[in-house]
């Protein structure tokens, strides 16, 4: 089964990453791995520890000459930022004065408490979102893997602040949103973003936003309705929750819909060529924990991030004193780059379902695994053609 781990501290030494259960025989495309890494560094409103990083990527184990061997693969990022506080981060010896204003919003409070850690630096520098860069480099690799059968993932922003568009019919191309420096298809609503995140940031401030993750290429039957968390929205809503900043996952139409009576809800079957089609999609390509065939589609809420240059009112926890939160470098909106962190989190949850269900100890074995999976559920739909809609036998 596919499964990973990652670790690693925001400027600690390096980030490191296990991946278990690839099939062997798949030859990594490191071009499309390293651009996938500069994606997530990019995009307006990120600080300046991103002009430090340069985010390479190398592998300690599971390759041999770009291609996997079956065995877990082991992937390591050095943080450049380490090189910078040494004293303050080395694994052996570091030490420094402890930060002691928890943040509103971010993990300090909640984390210092839980871990009985008097030095808040011992929660934030893993509640960064500097792990996401492993996140990212791990997905990429989950992207390859699921690319194998076809399926393919793309993230884009919808909003930043209060400047919004509508999700786009089709899925905007790489080249638009590579355009964009903010990873939206729109070029005027791009230009209203930047100069929100430009306000933003001559206030002492933070923005949040929404983006949207399209999968297609979809195969039917990926997740299960055995238990509660076999289900594939569950797992793909957890792995969302799982990236920091998010506060809310809709698959499909779903926040609409609640409202909705049901006839406006779903998605009528039409008779196709060799199985039915869909009227629309507005379940987001899941029905009963599992994919229906269409594509998957969701959309993500981010809050504003934690760390205000004009901060919070906070207490002192050495003193119990009111105080002003911690102001520690940070960025004004990652929004950008989460599109690029819920890619990478799509696409390692839907590498988890594609081992269920086609397990494969090489890629020829997935290949012949998938293939006859689909032809199993094209046999199924061969039924003698009729004008009328397909009936479901009833019981
Ligand atoms: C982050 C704080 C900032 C961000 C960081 C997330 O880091 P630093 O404190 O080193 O300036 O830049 O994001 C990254 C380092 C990254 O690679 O995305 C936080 O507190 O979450």
């Amino acid at each position: 089964m596919f499964r990973y781990l990652t670790a690693g501290e925001s400027h600690g030494p390096a980030l490191v990453g296990i991946v278990d259960g690839l099939p062997a025989g798949m030859r990594v495309d490191f071009e499309l791995l390293s651009a996938q890494m500069q994606r997530r560094q990019g995009g307006h409103g990120r600080g300046r520890r991103m002009q430090i990083e340069t985010d390479a990527v190398d592998f300690l184990a599971g390759l041999r000459g770009g291609v996997t061997l079956g065995s877990p693969l082991a992937v390591i990022i050095r943080n450049k930022d380490f090189d910078n506080v040494r004293a303050l981060m080395d694994p052996r010896t570091g030490s420094g004065p402890p930060i002691t204003r928890p943040r509103p919003g971010h993990a300090d409070y909640a984390g210092a408490v839980k871990y009985r850690h008097r030095d808040l630096r011992n929660v934030l520098e893993r509640a960064s979102a500097r792990e996401t860069a492993m996140r990212v480099a791990i997905g990429e690799i989950a992207r390859q893997y699921i690319g194998l059968i076809g399926i393919s993932v793309s993230g884009f922003v919808l909003q930043i602040g209060d400047v919004a568009v509508a999700i786009p019919e089709g899925t905007p191309s790489a080249i638009e949103l590579d355009a964009s420096p903010v990873r939206c298809h729109d070029a005027e609503a791009s230009a209203a973003m930047v100069a929100c995140i430009d306000q933003a940031k001559a206030n002492g401030d933070t923005l949040g936003g929404v983006f949207a993750v399209c999968a297609s290429g979809m195969p039917v039957g990926l997740g299960a309705n055995r238990q509660p968390f076999d289900r594939l929205d569950a797992r793909i809503a957890a792995a969302m929750m799982s990236v920091q900043t998010v506060k809310a996952v809709e698959v499909g139409t779903g926040i609409v819909t609640g409202g909705y009576v049901g006839s406006r809800s779903h998605d009528t079957f039409e008779p196709g060529a060799d199985k039915p089609s869909r009227g629309s999609n507005r379940a987001g390509g899941i029905e009963g924990g599992m994919s229906n065939g269409q594509d998957i589609v969701v959309q993500v809420r981010v809050k504003p991030i934690a760390t205000l240059m004009n901060p919070l009112a906070s207490v002192d926890l050495t003193t119990g004193e009111i105080a002003k939160a911690t102001i520690v470098r940070s960025d004004v909106c990652a929004v950008p780059a989460a599109s690029i962190i819920g890619e990478a989190m799509v696409c390692l949850a839907l590498a988890e379902a594609v081992s269920e269900k086609y397990g494969a100890d090489s890629v020829e074995e997935l290949r012949a695994n998938f293939e006859a999976s689909q032809k199993g559920a094209l046999a199924l739909f061969a039924v003698p053609k009729h004008d009328g809609p397909v009936i479901a036998p009833q019981g």
